[in-house]
């Protein structure tokens, strides 16, 4: 068997649940470093370090720190836009947006056996990203978000349904979501949720940890 090509099938088999986003904009180095272990804790799949402020060296610096939190082969972690800071920290996968690098120069420089993600907001990017070597898509965002500043239009749930039949990857509902609203997500399609503040911001980070987790149950 290609074993790059199931070193990225196992990651598949993680591609669920809660996918924590560690927005640097949102939380100091210290704050991150403590979630993230609270994470382990309580079995988040995926953590996403989110640097848009930082130079290139701190984020780089914080991300190798956090990479090595995160136990490979049980949690993934994955960069947003950048391929060379994910490849630099030996992350999982990248993230990218639909105006970052192209999926196909993303997958040039990330090799075989890492995950690309892409967010999309409109059902044409869904299905065009299907046709791509994309892992799994983010959508939304589903409710209104004050952490992505210049955002598509607020999609809703039942966008998030018409779209979950254009594509088979896994979906992640994003932008907004709190606990409360994961049985509607799920119902609707999403295999998962990614959040940022509904944790980062929450006075009991760890509790917040555990309603965002529990609506998944077992996921293994
Ligand atoms: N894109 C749309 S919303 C968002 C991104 C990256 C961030 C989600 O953050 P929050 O705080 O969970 O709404
Ligand atoms: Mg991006």
């Amino acid at each position: 068997m290609n074993v790059s090509r199931s070193v990225r099938s196992e990651h598949h088999k993680l591609l669920g649940g809660l996918y924590l986003i560690l927005d640097a904009a949102l939380v100091d180095q210290a704050g991150m470093e403590e979630v993230v272990r609270e994470a382990v804790q309580v079995g988040v799949q995926i953590v996403q370090y989110r640097d848009k402020i930082g130079s290139m060296q701190e984020a780089y610096l914080r991300a190798k720190r956090l990479r090595e939190l995160v136990p490979r082969g049980k949690m993934l972690f994955i960069v947003n836009d950048r391929c060379d800071l994910a490849l630099a920290v030996e992350a999982d996968g990248v993230h990218l947006g639909q105006e970052d690098m192209p999926v196909t120069l993303a997958r040039t420089i990330l090799g075989t056996n890492r995950l690309i993600g892409l967010s999309t907001h409109y059902a044409d990017q869904v299905y065009a990203a299907s046709q791509d070597e994309v892992d799994y898509l983010g959508f939304g965002p589903i409710f209104p978000t004050k952490t992505k500043t210049q955002h598509e239009p607020v999609v809703g749930v039942e966008e998030l349904a018409r779209i979950r039949h254009l594509t088979t990857l896994p979906v992640f509902a994003i932008g907004g979501i709190t606990s409360s609203a994961i049985p509607a997500l799920r119902e609707a399609g999403a295999d998962g949720v990614a959040v940022a503040s509904g944790i980062l911001e929450a006075s009991d980070r760890p509790l917040a940890l555990r309603q965002f987790i529990a609506p998944f149950g077992s996921m293994t």
